[in-house]
């Protein structure tokens, strides 16, 4: 069994199973205590909002106290942080979008706000930075200039690299949900401008599964296609049925092919980057059970690494070779069903 895959989920990932149309159902449980499950599960690090960690309005003087609280119960349980992602959708004054909202004053509080997640990435000891910039987008298509707009994401993007000369910025892109359509959709948009950014060294993507799914891609081409530049850096594995809300379904619960794949790709690519699990509990969960999807993503994924490792590469290559892709296909679902 791989020993050499880290993994990580977010605080967010054990919920109370509150929807649009229900309350919570389950106790929401303290960090601590989400903290104490981490290890028991078999995850090795946590990714974090900002206000995971400590309230964004507190002063700086609060927030330094109040991350190395944090710092010191990581550390307890033996956790690393993988990223800190600047929570910049909920807040009011992100209603209209957040580096490309169309108040001076609002983008102001998005890059202030932003910055801060930077220091406390560095209070807590890691250099990456998740940008899901879930407001970038319109309702109605006038209500913006979308051409400024991508300027915008642009500026925020060099003012955040040059707030701080050592961490990296990765890009979560989502095509919808919660705006009807958001800028730059996919991951393939934001690696087009890292490269236009004052330093693309530092700029990345996370890759997240079921957003690839949501815009009609197969997030393994989309994962592949970032590790050819060098620039998959995390991801959120989940699995999507079909294009509806953001489910995060456990990972390969819906399309066990189309995880495998994933798996494939990564495996192949040695990608050294964490495996982030992205999945929700159901509603119908119970308290008792409400860590099971987590457990069951990280088994499935690692099911997944020994169908990849037993797969015979001169079968593959053979069917390739004489172009026989209906052999192929049943040479892969065997795999997957075990009889190979
Ligand atoms: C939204 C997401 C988010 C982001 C997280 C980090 C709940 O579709 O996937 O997870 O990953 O907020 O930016
Ligand atoms: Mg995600």
């Amino acid at each position: 069994m791989n020993t050499n895959y880290r993994f990580t989920f977010g605080p967010w990932n054990i919920s109370t199973g509150a929807d649009p149309f229900g309350p919570p159902i389950r106790p929401e449980l303290s960090v601590a205590q989400k903290l104490r499950e981490y290890k028991k599960l078999g995850f090795d690090g946590i990714q974090l909002h900002d206000d995971d960690v400590v309230p964004a309005d507190w002063s700086p003087e609060q927030t330094r106290r109040g991350v190395a609280e944090f710092k010191k119960m990581l550390d307890d349980e033996g956790l690393f942080a993988e990223f800190i992602a600047p929570r910049l959708w909920e807040d009011p004054r992100t209603a209209d979008g957040a580096y490309t909202a169309n108040s001076e004053s609002d983008r102001r509080y998005a890059l202030d706000r932003s910055r801060r997640a930077i220091d406390i990435a560095n209070m807590l000891g890691t250099r990456d930075i998740v940008l899901w910039l879930a407001r970038e987008g319109t309702y109605i298509r006038e209500a913006k200039d979308p051409v400024v707009a991508v300027q915008r994401i642009l500026d925020a993007v060099n003012a955040l690299l040059a707030y701080d000369p050592t961490i990296r910025l990765l890009g979560e892109m989502k095509p919808n949900e919660p705006m009807d359509q958001a800028y730059l959709p996919t991951p393939a948009h934001f690696l087009a401008l890292c490269y236009r950014t004052a330093d693309p060294s530092r700029c990345g993507v996370l890759i997240e599964s079921a957003h690839s799914i949501l815009a009609g891609l197969d997030p393994s081409d989309d994962m592949a296609y970032a590790l050819w530049h060098g620039k998959l850096w995390s991801v959120h594995l989940n699995d999507q049925n079909g294009l509806k809300y953001d489910q995060d379904k456990s990972f390969g619960s819906v399309d066990l092919r189309r995880a495998f794949n994933t798996v494939w790709v990564l495996e192949r690519a040695g990608y050294s980057g964490c495996v982030g699990l992205d999945v929700k509990s159901m509603r119908t969960t119970r308290p008792e059970h409400q860590t099971k999807h987590l457990a069951n993503s990280r088994a499935i994924f690692l099911r997944l690494v020994e169908v990849a490792r037993r797969l015979d590469v001169q079968t593959v290559e053979r069917c390739r070779a004489e172009r026989d892709y209906e052999a192929l296909e049943m040479y892969v679902l065997d795999c997957l069903m075990g009889r190979v």
